[in-house]
């Protein structure tokens, strides 16, 4: 199995990670961004969005780095990382959408910004991450983690850009329980780590 991977990105980091707290051996193929490699017509047959990562499992074809959670998850590992019941299942999802959108478009853009320079509007992106970072704060005061009270897929979506939110100049300084948590996940074993978090 073959993960289509960038080492700074983020949403490549979440699938490594969980690769590794599941076990599930795969094999990163670094993908040459800066050259643009994932806008050539052999990656945009794999992903027509032209973003990284993307899954090559035995020929299935997956872009998303929720959607490969889920998919690996489901697929590969044990049911207390994405359950079946369908209503705590659907808790897990809320928080992989959260991740795509909130986390994404608030710690993780601001980063771009300032680590990569990407055009966003760097004020709108200070301002997403101060609406839902307290949202984080006042959940994770009730819960050690995100759903079931274990660690989830959940976590794993959602960690990398909250984690790395100083490199978009974001500070968690005042949210003690989101860094309790990202001290959780950084002792859980077989954790692996990515430059800057
Ligand atoms: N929703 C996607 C977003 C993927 C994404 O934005 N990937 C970035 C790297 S972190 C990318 O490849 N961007 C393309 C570009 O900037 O050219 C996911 O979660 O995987």
């Amino acid at each position: 199995m073959k993960l289509y991977d960038l080492e700074p990105s983020g949403n490549c980091y979440k699938v490594r990670l969980f690769c590794a707290l599941a076990k599930i051996p795969i094999d990163l193929v670094p993908v040459d961004f800066m050259a643009g490699e994932h806008k050539t017509a052999k990656f945009l047959s794999m992903n027509p969005l032209g973003e990284l990562p993307i899954l090559d499992d035995n020929g299935t074809i997956l872009r998303d780095s929720q959607a490969i959670l889920v998919y690996l998850a489901s697929k590969y590992a044990s049911e207390a990382w994405l359950p079946k019941d369908p209503a705590h299942a659907a808790k897990v999802m809320q928080w992989l959408s959260t991740a795509a959108n909130e986390v994404q478009h608030g710690p993780g853009d601001a980063r771009l910004v300032d680590l990569f320079g990407y055009k966003i509007d760097k004020p709108t992106t200070i301002a997403n991450s101060n609406a839902i970072l307290p949202i984080f704060e006042a959940h994770l005061a009730n819960n050690q983690w995100l759903e079931m009270g274990r660690v989830t897929i959940a976590d794993i979506a959602c960690y990398p850009y909250i984690g790395l939110s100083h490199q978009g100049g974001v500070s968690l300084e005042a949210y003690l329980n989101i860094r309790a948590w990202i001290g959780r996940i950084k002792a859980l074993p077989n954790y692996i780590a990515m430059s800057g978090i």
